[in-house]
C-alpha cells in the first residue's frame, strides 16, 4: 500500500523543512535570509531530488539482479516541461510540501513558477517520449529513454507588432537540479574516416575496420523519472558532446587562440541545439551528426551493459528491447550491426538476425515533407562504413523480395532503400522497417494509412502481422492531477478515491452522476475556475480582458498548414463580418466567445509565420472594436509550451483539431483536453475517430470531408475545379480590403487556396467548419446538456491513458514485463 512507499519519502514537514534549508545553507551556499523564489526552487527540487536518487540507484540494481528484459526508448525529443510539480505529485508528497514551503514562508505556486520548461522537443512527439517514460516507470517496468541534452531547448517566441520573433532557450541558464551529471561516463563518437579491410587476430579472416578522424566524447547526463506511487525511479540518459582535447595547445601556444579552441567548439555545437522543425525534414549535416552521436553512445551503453550479464550474443534481444521514435534514431540499426559483425565478429546473418528481433519503429507521419531522407553522399562521407553497411542490407533485402516477386521490377525499385533520385537518397523509413521486427502507426486510422499507402509495398512482402497500431495516450497524473487539481479532486471525492490515476476506467463511473444537480454544478464551477486561471494568463500575456463566462474556444499546437489555423482565422473573420452585418438590436444573437490561438512556427516556415500575424492582426481590429465588446475576442498566446498547455487544456470549452483529414498521425492534445472536460471540434483524423468511438457522436462535434475523399479532391483542385464557399469569398474580400493590414502582408495564405490548388482543402470544409460552429453555439446555451456531455467525455477518456500504450507495447512489441517493485 501507499503508506510502505512513504517511508521512501519525507515522512514529516519538519524533516523536509531541515534537508530544504541545509540546501540552502551548503549547496546554494546562501542564507535563509537572502532566500529568493529561485533559491527556494532549487533547495526544495534538491531536497527531493536526494530521495530520488536513492532510490534511482536501487532501482537500476534491482533490474540488474533481475536480470529482466529492459525496453530502451530512443528519442531525439522529451518535451518534458517542469519537474519541480511532477516530482512531489509522483511522489506524493505536494501536500506536505506546501506546508513546509509556507512554514518557511514561501509560496509553492509561486516556487513552481520558477523552474524554466525543460523544452527538448517540438511538439507531440516529444511529448509523447516524456509521457511514455512515465508511464513505463509508473508500471515498474525496466525501461530507459535516451536522448540528447542539448543546451538550448525549443526556442523561446515573442510577438512583436504581430510577428513570431524567436529567441534561444537556454535554460540550462541557472543550473538543473534535476539532473545528474555522469562526467565518469565518456563515450568516443567518431565520425568521417576511411574503411580498411584488415585481418581478424582472433579468426585469421579479412574484416571491415573504420577508422574515424574526428572523435567526440558522449557524456551522460541522468534525470531520474519517478513513477506515480512506486519505489521505482527510472532513468532518462541524455548525452552531452565534449572535445575529447580541451584545446589545441600548440596553436595557443604559437599565439593563434581563436584557432586553438574551434575544434573544442565544434565538439560542442553537436548538442547545442534542439532542431525546430516539427514535422518537417531539413536535411542538415549537423542533424545528422546529432542522430549518429546519439545512437552511437546509447549503444555503446546498451552493448556494455549486456556485456557485463556474460550472455550470449544471440541472447540479446531477450534482454534488449529497442524502440525507434521515428526514423530518427534509424542509424542505431546500422550501428548494432557494424558492432556485431566488424567488432564482434559475428557473421552477418546471425547478426542481422540479433538486429532485427531488437528493433521497432515506430511511424508519426505520413506526410512526405516529414520522411527523412538523407543524401548517399552526405551520409558515406560523415560515416563511410555505415553506408557500406546500409548498401549491404539492401542488397540482402532486395534479393529475397526478388526471390518472393521474381518478375515485379518495379516493386525493386520501389521498395530500394536508396532511391535512384538526382542526388540519391537514401529512405530511412524503409531502413527502420527492413531493420525492425515490428512497425506501429499512432491511431487506428493512422496505422491503417500506413498499411495502405507509404508502407503497402512492404506489407505485401512482410505480411500483415509486421504492421501494427498503438494508440497514443496521455500521462493522468500530469494531464489531470497536475494541471487540474480542481477537476482531480472533484472526481477524486465524488469516487471515493483518486485510483482512477493509474486505473483510468474507473473514472466510467462518473456516468452514474449525471443526473446529480449538485455534482453537475460543482463540474461547471471548476471549469470556471479554470476558465478564470486562464483568463489571467492570457491578461498578463497579451493585456486582453476576456470574460470567463464566456465559451471558450482553443486551437493550441504547432502551427502548419495541415493542422489548419488558416482555416480557424478565416471562420473568425466570418463572424465577425456575420456579427458587423446584423442590427445593433440583434447582435445578442451571437453567443460571445474567446478565440484563443497559440502555437510556435518552425522559423523557416513562411506560410506558418503569415498565419501567426494574421492571427494577431485580425485580433487587433476585433478586440479594439467598440461595437464588438465581448461577443467576440481573439487571442494569440505567446510561447506555447508545456506549462503553458497545462493552464489551457483545463479551460477549454471547445479546443480545435481540424486537420484535413489523413494528415495528423494521432494528436495528442485532443485526448489532454477532453480528459479537462472540454469538448472537440474536429476533423474525421488521427486520435478524433477513436475519441468519437470512446466518448460517443453525440459529444464531439465533427466535420469535413474524410480521409478517403482527399485524393480525389486534390486532383480535381488539380485540374482547377475548385469552388471557393461564398463566405469564404467574403472573408477574401475583407482581406483584399485591407481591414486587417496590408493585403500583401496575406496574399499568399489565400493564393494558397484560389491559385495554388488549396492542398489543405480548406475551402472544401469552409461551410461545414462554420456549420459545426453555429451546431455548437446552439448547444453551449443548453447548460445542463452542455455539462452533461463533459462529464461523460472525461468518464470515458480511459482509453486515452499512456499507461494503456506502455502494456501495448510491453505485451504486443517489447515483449517486456513489469519488475516487481523494490522496497
Ligand atoms: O505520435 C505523436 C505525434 C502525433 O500525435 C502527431 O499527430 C504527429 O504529427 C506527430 N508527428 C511528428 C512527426 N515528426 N517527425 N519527424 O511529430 O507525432
Amino acid at each position: 500500500s501507499w503508506a510502505n512507499h512513504s517511508i521512501k519519502s519525507f515522512q514529516t514537514a519538519d524533516e523536509l523543512e531541515t534537508r530544504f534549508i541545509n540546501h540552502v545553507e551548503t549547496t546554494l551556499a546562501r542564507s535563509m535570509y537572502n532566500c529568493d523564489d529561485l533559491a527556494a526552487y532549487q533547495a526544495l527540487s534538491n531536497s527531493l531530488r536526494d530521495k530520488l536518487i536513492l532510490q534511482w540507484n536501487k532501482t537500476q540494481q534491482f533490474y540488474t539482479i533481475k536480470e529482466s528484459k529492459r525496453l530502451y526508448y530512443l528519442s531525439l525529443e522529451f518535451l518534458m516541461g517542469r519537474a519541480l510539480d511532477n516530482a512531489m505529485i509522483n511522489l506524493d508528497i505536494k501536500d506536505l510540501c506546501n506546508k513546509s514551503i509556507d512554514e518557511l514562508g514561501f509560496n509553492l505556486e509561486d516556487i513552481i513558477e520558477v523552474e524554466p520548461d525543460a523544452g527538448l522537443g517540438n511538439g507531440g512527439l516529444g511529448r509523447l517520449a516524456a509521457c511514455f517514460v512515465d508511464s513505463l516507470a509508473t508500471g515498474n517496468y525496466p525501461g530507459w529513454g535516451y536522448g540528447l541534452r542539448y543546451n538550448y531547448g525549443i526556442f523561446a517566441q515573442k510577438i512583436i507588432n504581430g510577428y513570431q520573433v524567436e529567441s534561444p532557450d537556454y535554460w540550462l541558464k541557472f543550473g538543473n537540479p534535476w539532473e545528474i551529471p555522469r562526467l565518469e561516463i565518456q563515450i568516443p563518437v567518431d565520425f568521417y574516416g576511411s574503411v580498411n579491410t584488415v585481418i581478424d587476430s582472433k579468426t585469421g579472416k579479412e574484416k571491415k575496420q573504420w577508422s574515424g578522424c574526428e572523435r567526440v566524447l558522449a557524456i551522460a547526463y541522468d534525470f531520474p523519472v519517478p513513477g506515480f506511487r512506486t519505489n521505482n525511479v527510472n532513468n532518462l540518459r541524455l548525452w552531452s558532446s565534449q572535445p575529447t582535447t580541451e584545446f589545441d595547445f600548440q596553436k595557443f601556444n604559437e599565439g593563434d587562440y581563436d584557432d586553438s579552441v574551434s575544434e573544442q567548439q565544434k565538439a560542442e555545437s553537436i548538442t547545442a541545439v534542439l532542431y525546430p522543425n516539427d514535422n518537417f525534414y531539413q536535411g542538415k549535416e549537423l542533424r545528422l551528426k546529432q542522430q549518429y552521436f546519439w545512437v552511437a553512445a546509447s549503444l555503446h551503453d546498451i552493448v556494455r551493459r549486456f556485456l557485463k550479464t556474460s550472455k550470449k550474443w544471440s541472447e540479446f534481444p531477450d534482454q534488449v528491447a529497442i524502440q525507434l521514435n521515428d526514423t530518427h534514431p534509424t542509424l542505431a540499426v546500422v550501428e548494432l550491426q557494424r558492432i556485431l559483425v566488424d567488432i564482434e565478429g559475428l557473421e552477418w546473418n546471425e547478426a542481422w538476425d540479433i538486429v532485427t528481433r531488437t528493433f521497432s519503429y515506430t511511424n508519426h507521419t505520413v506526410m512526405q515533407e516529414a520522411l527523412e531522407k538523407w543524401p548517399v553522399d552526405l551520409l558515406g562521407n560523415l560515416l563511410p562504413r555505415h553506408l557500406e553497411i546500409i548498401y549491404d542490407i539492401n542488397l540482402f533485402f532486395l534479393q529475397n523480395v526478388e526471390k518472393q516477386f521474381p518478375s515485379d521490377r518495379a516493386l525493386l525499385s520501389r521498395v530500394s532503400i536508396v532511391e535512384e533520385s538526382n542526388p540519391k537518397n537514401l529512405r530511412m523509413a524503409y531502413l527502420a522497417i527492413i531493420g525492425s521486427h515490428k512497425v506501429n502507426g499512432v491511431a487506428e486510422l493512422h496505422s491503417e494509412l500506413i498499411r495502405t499507402t507509404i508502407f503497402k509495398d512492404f506489407v505485401k512482402i512482410y505480411g500483415e502481422q509486421k504492421f501494427t497500431n498503438v494508440t497514443n495516450g496521455v500521462t493522468f497524473r500530469r494531464w489531470l492531477k497536475q494541471a487540474n487539481p480542481k477537476l482531480s479532486s472533484l472526481i477524486t471525492k465524488k469516487l471515493g478515491s483518486d485510483d482512477f490515476l493509474t486505473a483510468p476506467v474507473l473514472l466510467k463511473k462518473l456516468e452514474a452522476f449525471i443526473d446529480d444537480k449538485e455534482f453537475l454544478q460543482e463540474w461547471d464551477n471548476v471549469k470556471l475556475e479554470n476558465k478564470k486561471r486562464l483568463a489571467l494568463l492570457i491578461k498578463k500575456l497579451t493585456n486582453v480582458d476576456v470574460n470567463p463566462h464566456n465559451l471558450f474556444d482553443v486551437q493550441v499546437k504547432r502551427i502548419h498548414e495541415y493542422k489548419r489555423q488558416q482555416m480557424n482565422i478565416f471562420g473568425i473573420i466570418w463572424r465577425y463580418l456575420q456579427i458587423k452585418s446584423t442590427p445593433v438590436d440583434k447582435r445578442n444573437k451571437w453567443l460571445p466567445k474567446v478565440c484563443i490561438i497559440g502555437g510556435k512556427a518552425a522559423p523557416g516556415y513562411y506560410a506558418a509565420k503569415k498565419i501567426i500575424k494574421l492571427v494577431n492582426s485580425v485580433g487587433d481590429v476585433i478586440n479594439n472594436d467598440p461595437e464588438i465588446g465581448d461577443l467576440l475576442k481573439v487571442v494569440f498566446i505567446p510561447d506555447y509550451n508545456v506549462s503553458k498547455a497545462e493552464v489551457i487544456c483545463p479551460a477549454s470549452d471547445i479546443s480545435e483539431h481540424i486537420s484535413t483529414a489523413g494528415t495528423e498521425a494521432s494528436g495528442t492534445s485532443n485526448m489532454k483536453f477532453v480528459l479537462n472536460g472540454g469538448l472537440i471540434l474536429g476533423t474525421v483524423d488521427g486520435a478524433n475517430v477513436e475519441i468519437t468511438r470512446e466518448v460517443g457522436e453525440d459529444n464531439i462535434f465533427l466535420f469535413g470531408n474524410l480521409a478517403e475523399d482527399v485524393e480525389d479532391l486534390r486532383y480535381d483542385h488539380q485540374l482547377g475545379r475548385i469552388e471557393i464557399p461564398d463566405a469564404l469569398k467574403l472573408v477574401f474580400t475583407e482581406l483584399e480590403k485591407g481591414t486587417f493590414g496590408n493585403f500583401d502582408e496575406y496574399r499568399s495564405l489565400v493564393d494558397s487556396i484560389r491559385v495554388h490548388g488549396d492542398y489543405y482543402l480548406v475551402a472544401d470544409d469552409f461551410e461545414s467548419f462554420i456549420e459545426a460552429q453555429s451546431t455548437i453555439d446552439k448547444e453551449f446555451l443548453n447548460r445542463d446538456g452542455w455539462i452533461k456531455k463533459s462529464v461523460l467525455c472525461v468518464a470515458n477518456m480511459g482509453f486515452f491513458s499512456s499507461d494503456r500504450c506502455i502494456e501495448e507495447y510491453s505485451e504486443n512489441i517489447w515483449n517486456i514485463e513489469p519488475v516487481s517493485e523494490q522496497v
